[in-house]
């Protein structure tokens, strides 16, 4: 069923622009197309806020929702994208470069803030009673470019022009209270539309504003400035999305960011619940709100809670203390002890003093409960939430939480075994998996549409997009029409792929090549020099014979690295270097290319992943806690060459060990020869390593006169006085991992048997369809109904 949006398009479109429609940008169309979408989904939203309303509901806290684009997803949703299409024609645009002037809303890192995201599309699709709470940062993640091989930071104001899909909901604003601020805290809604249903969540991201429009007093005297300097440092509040995805950092503004929108977020579903049900039954809060926490950067939100049932409501501690502990679930996404969050005593005392008293009450009922059950004291001083002048968020969060989640099954293991060992043995039952998943609608059904034709063709119907598990049993046997199918459709992708990153920046790419892809935030423990060492190593075995026969490889990286993090910009520099030296040699021509892609960010993993070979999943074993990206390169029939880390374990499992390409130490293996392992050696006798890694000393490769890869090359052989070598096991990986991935680029040219093994990967990625994730969330932790408007 056809409408003709002709009309309602160019009266959308005139209004942004002031302009004729045939006159008006493809960004004009966005907004107006994009307003367009909000006015056709805007009763249902309604309908599906009230529906909720009444129901047990779940609220998903996290300071990051890396939502990116939004228009396409909401077309394809309301099944409006061949009527926009037409519309749109009618006035000279196309599709395509309507839906590329829209700006990502990157408001977050990587994998914990995507996550976030796809579980928003799944609840959704599901029906699912599930509000997000995040903060509208006016920047999001940093806009990343390559100059001279280094990377440059700039802002990106990602709303600065216009964001049709951010509702301002004045009347549901808040106040928040710190020592020396009162803020206002205002939310801005998201539509989540789901797929093949009529429900809108929402994702309700809180802006803060100074408290009155004027300060007129001091306006008008010679306070003048200081006034407007008061206004600023409101707003500063929600201006930047921190940089950093692993290592913590102590700063005051990260902490009133947390304190700000989990604030508001109680506040506001306090609100709700009273409204419903009364202020009299606040006891029962947590039989009608489960409230997840992402990670500990929401976990502020325990003593918040408490206060406000206390303070502002008149429950005494054990009631407030009796709903805490049943509303609020908590997951971990690190092993990485660095992440962990712990603030300073002086900076709650001084920020928030009475969620400091409130925390020492928690902390001195921790120390009493645990001496009465006859834990000595120092395991009880260790795990008290206050100690050695610092709060420790985890602790609490293991507390008062009634669920603990790991994001994959060997890292459930990993908390309960170290991480969280010591709380694990006390509160056993409050620990489950989650193996995390991500969204096949994005990821699949928008990203990969010839793909998604085949499927479809294949299975005799589009019931994959909401139940990915019913390719499960088209898994064998494959039909070679399908695999040819298959084959052409990947070579189709690499195209388009190659096209976008021409547009994008330039880049030549040849397309009759294996594509093997390493993206993801650059982290020593992800073991992007692993990758590149390979890289050298090969380039020198070319030179050693340039009439030797290698499949033709383009290798692919994309990675932002934290501002901070020196050793993750040295890194960059490094492949940026190695793809130069590969570049100018015309012995590689038709042999090998690396690339680096700028800015990588959730739109470009969209055109990256469907046109993958190979997916580098190489982290340290025990390190990754999940990754996602693995799972999206399986969807799209990329083949994984991995660790026995994250969830490449239960992919490997779910594909069978033919189907995937595994090296390298296992944790278990790691633990035990942790003690006697010497790089030095490794690099005195691996073949191929010194060669690889001398380049980095030996005047091969130019730093800029920075001295970076003197230090690259430093940590991995000797280490330094302060930090032992090679910590990451590059060089203890890297014969194995040769020897793999060599052994993958020669099955690469048995085509049928290389598509074989994709069309397996792609039938067996139900298991990490978010929806599955999301569908056992519900059921185990949040106790969640589906309520279809
Ligand atoms: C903490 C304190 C101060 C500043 C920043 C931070 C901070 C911010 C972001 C700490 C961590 C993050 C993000 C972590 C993250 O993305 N972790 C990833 O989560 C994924 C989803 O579960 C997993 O798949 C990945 O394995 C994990 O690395």
């Amino acid at each position: 069923m056809s409408t003709d949006l002709t009309q309602p398009l160019g009266s959308f479109v005139r209004s942004v622009s002031g302009k004729a429609a045939r006159h008006s940008t493809p960004e004009e169309f966005w907004v107006g197309l994009s307003g367009l979408v909000v006015d056709k989904l805007a009763n249902a939203w309604d309908a599906t806020s009230a529906a909720y309303s009444t129901q047990r509901q779940t609220a998903y806290l996290s300071a990051e929702f890396l939502m990116g684009r939004a228009l396409l997803n909401n077309l394809t949703n309301l099944g409006m994208v061949d009527d926009a299409r037409e519309a749109l024609s009618a006035y000279g645009q196309d599709l395509t470069d309507v839906l590329e002037a829209e700006h990502d809303a990157a408001l977050g890192n990587g994998g914990l803030g995507r996550l976030a995201a796809c579980f928003l599309d799944s609840a959704a699709t599901l029906n699912l009673p599930v509000t997000g709470y995040g903060i509208l940062y006016r920047y999001g993640l940093f806009k990343q470019s390559i100059e001279d091989g280094f990377q440059k930071e700039s802002p990106d104001p990602w709303m600065e022009y216009e964001y049709p899909f951010a509702i301002r909901r004045e009347d549901e604003a808040e106040l928040v209270t710190f020592a020396d601020m009162q803020v206002r805290a205002v939310p801005y809604d998201m539509p989540i539309t789901g797929y093949g249903t009529h429900n809108v969540n929402t994702l309700r991201l809180w802006k803060a504003e100074p408290m009155e429009e004027f300060d007129y007093d001091a306006f008008n005297s010679q306070r003048f400035t200081d006034a407007i300097v008061g206004r600023e440092r409101v707003k500063d509040l929600c201006r930047v999305l921190y940089p950093n995805d692993t290592t913590y950092e102590g700063k005051v503004l990260r902490v009133r960011q947390q304190y700000f929108f989990t604030s508001a977020s109680l506040q506001n579903m306090i609100r709700t619940f009273i409204a419903v049900h009364g202020a009299e039954n606040l006891k029962d809060f947590g039989a009608w709100y489960a409230i997840q926490l992402n990670d500990t950067h929401p976990v502020i939100a325990i003593p918040e809670l408490l206060r406000l049932l206390m303070d502002d409501y008149g429950l005494s501690w054990d009631d407030a203390w009796g709903v805490v502990t049943h509303t609020f679930a908590y997951t971990n996404h690190t092993v990485l002890a660095e992440a962990l969050e712990k603030w300073e005593v002086s900076i709650f005392q001084r920020l928030f003093p009475r969620i400091w008293d409130i925390v020492q009450e928690i902390d001195r009922r921790f120390r009493e409960e645990m001496g009465q059950a006859g834990y000595d004291g120092g395991k009880i001083n260790y795990m008290a939430p206050v100690h050695d002048g610092l709060i420790h968020m985890a602790w609490i969060a293991c507390y008062a939480a009634f669920s603990i989640n790991g994001v994959a099954s060997i890292h459930t293991e990993i908390i309960k075994r170290e991480t969280l060992h010591d709380w694990y043995e006390v509160w056993p039952h409050k620990f489950n998996n989650k193996t995390n998943g991500v969204t096949p609608r994005r990821w699949l059904n928008s990203c990969n549409p010839r793909l998604a034709e085949l499927l479809t063709d294949v299975t005799g119907s589009d019931e994959w997009v909401t139940k990915l598990d019913v390719l499960q049993d088209f898994a064998q046997n494959p039909s070679d029409d399908t695999l040819a199918r298959l084959i052409d459709i990947k070579q189709q992708n690499k195209e388009d792929f190659a096209a976008w990153l021409k547009r994008h920046q330039g880049t030549d790419i040849p397309t009759d090549a294996i594509f093997d892809v390493h993206i993801k935030r650059l982290h020593e423990y992800k073991r992007q020099l692993l990758n590149i060492l390979y890289v050298l190593d090969l380039y020198f075995r070319i030179k050693e014979d340039p009439s030797l026969q290698v499949p033709p490889r383009v290798v692919i990286f994309g990675a932002k690295a934290a501002p901070g993090y020196k050793r993750a910009k040295a890194i960059i520099k490094f492949i940026n270097e190695v793809a130069r030296l590969v570049d100018e040699d015309p012995d590689m021509d038709g042999k090998l290319k690396v690339v680096f892609i700028q800015n990588y960010n959730v739109s470009p993993a969209e055109h990256i992943i469907p046109a993958a070979d190979i997916s580098e999943q190489v982290s340290t074993a025990g390190k990754e806690a999940s990754g996602t990206s693995n799972m999206k390169f399986m969807m799209n029939g990329a083949l994984t060459l991995g660790t026995l880390d994250g969830a490449n374990i239960e992919i490997c499992d779910a594909v069978g060990k033919d189907n995937a390409y595994i090296f390298g130490a296992t944790v278990e293996e790691l633990e035990a020869g942790a003690r006697d392992y010497h790089p030095r050696d490794a690099y005195e006798t691996v073949p191929g390593l010194k060669r690889a890694l001398n380049c980095l000393v030996d005047g091969t490769l130019n730093d800029g006169g920075t001295g970076d890869f003197y230090d690259l090359f430093a940590s991995l052989v000797d280490g330094s006085t302060w930090e032992a070598a090679d910590v990451y096991y590059v060089l203890g990986d890297f014969a194995d991992y040769r020897r793999v991935r060599d052994a993958m680029a020669e099955d690469y040219g048995d085509r049928m048997q290389w598509a074989r093994k994709c069309w397996v990967n792609i039938c067996m990625s139900g298991r990490f369809s978010s929806d599955r994730t999301i569908e056992d969330y519900a059921t185990e932790i949040w106790k969640l109904r589906p309520t279809a408007i």
